[in-house]
Formats: C-alpha cells, structure tokens, sequence
C-alpha cells in the first residue's frame, strides 16, 4: 500500500531531528522551484528531496548494516562515513515506505557525491541540497546566483565548496565526487562548444 504524502512526510520526520527536518523541507522548496527553472519533474524533484536525508541521523552501525543487507556497500565502507546515507536511503526505502521509482531513488542514492552523467533529478537534488533557504556556508550566496541559470556551473561551484572544505579539514576526497564535478565540467564543454556550431 502506497502511502499518501502526509504520512509519508511524518515518516520521514520521526528519522530526524527537527533542524535536520526543517533542512528537509528547504530541500523540497528549492528543489520544486528549480525543476520549475529547468524543466525538471516537480513532484518527483519534491520527493527525492523529502526522502534524500532519510538515514542521516541512523546509527553508522545501522546505515553499514542496511547497505550490506541489500549488497549496496559497493566501495563505501573504505570511505568517509558521512557518504554512507544517501546509499542506505535508496537501499532501504522501497521496503520501509513503499517508494520504487528508479529516478527517485537514484537522485536520492547520489546526493552527496553526485555521480558521472548525472540525471536532471540527481542535479536538482544535489544543487537544492547546497542552497535551501536555511544553507549558511561561505560561498552560498554565489552558487545561489549561479543556479539562477545554470544547474551545471552552480553544481560544480557546490562541489568545489565542499572539495575545499575537506582539504581545509586534510580530509581524504572521495574519488566519486572528483568524476562527478570533472562530468558536469566536460558537459558545460560540450554544450558551448554546440552552442558555438550553431551561431
Ligand atoms: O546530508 P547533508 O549534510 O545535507 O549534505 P550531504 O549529503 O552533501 O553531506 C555533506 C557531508 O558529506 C559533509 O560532512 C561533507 C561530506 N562529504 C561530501 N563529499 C565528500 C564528503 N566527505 C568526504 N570525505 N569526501 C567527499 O568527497
Ligand atoms: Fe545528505
Ligand atoms: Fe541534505
């Protein structure tokens, strides 16, 4: 049985503190409006969104034992715990709240590291996730400005943000999150270049 959307959200709200909530509902109002901008689906775009932080506040333990119960581990347990989430979300979520759609649970599985040839989904919730209204980080403001026309340049702008954030911290670089902001930047490329040919 397929639940309807409030008792969905109250689902999801019971997994979280209530600042890691109201997080949440930021993530679903920039990620409506910027599948308004850029022609994305806008109840599929809300719904990732409402899901994307499911297992954030889990136990690391619980987000490992999800992953390796539905064989998602993939090279993650060799990485930084805070990547574990958005896997153990997608993995986990078909069963515990009865979402299947692919697209959804891709954009949701993606968010923090993005990946190569990212979807439309994935790019808008990924980018809503750097600016809901409630994100306060140095260099917020410009991606906001950046993602007023182009999902692309504000992604990368998002990814360099955290990229230097981790070298701040000497932290290890997950190498997923490299490919991604290499893809995003070959794809801003290639569209120039198409753009150039047919001026
Ligand atoms: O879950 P949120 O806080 O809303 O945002 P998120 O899913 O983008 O997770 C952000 C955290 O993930 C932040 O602590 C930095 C970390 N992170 C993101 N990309 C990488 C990363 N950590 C490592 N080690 N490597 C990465 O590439
Ligand atoms: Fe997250
Ligand atoms: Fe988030």
């Amino acid at each position: 049985m397929a639940l309807g959307m409030d008792s969905l959200k109250e689902r999801v709200r019971s997994q979280m503190p209530e600042k890691r909530w109201a997080h949440t509902l930021g993530v679903m109002e920039s990620s409506v409006e910027l599948a308004g901008r850029f022609g994305g689906d806008p109840v599929k775009a809300e719904l990732a969104a409402l899901l994307h932080d499911y297992c954030k506040y889990w136990p690391v333990d619980k987000q490992k034992d999800a992953l390796l119960r539905h064989n998602a581990a993939g090279d993650l347990l060799g990485h930084d715990k805070a990547l574990w989430h958005g896997p153990a979300a997608a993995a986990v979520i078909p069963g515990e709240l009865g979402i299947t759609d692919p697209e959804v649970l891709d954009a949701v599985r993606w968010h923090t590291s993005g990946r190569e040839g990212m979807t439309l989904l994935d790019k808008i919730v990924c980018l809503a996730d750097y600016i809901e209204p409630g994100r306060d980080f140095p260099g917020v403001h410009r991606i906001r400005k950046l993602a007023e026309h182009s999902l692309e340049n504000a992604l990368v702008a998002g990814f360099d943000s955290t990229i230097s954030f981790l070298l701040e911290k000497g932290s290890a670089i997950y190498p997923l999150t490299v490919l991604s902001r290499n893809a995003l930047l070959e794809e801003l490329k290639s569209n120039q270049a198409n753009r150039e040919d047919t001026l």
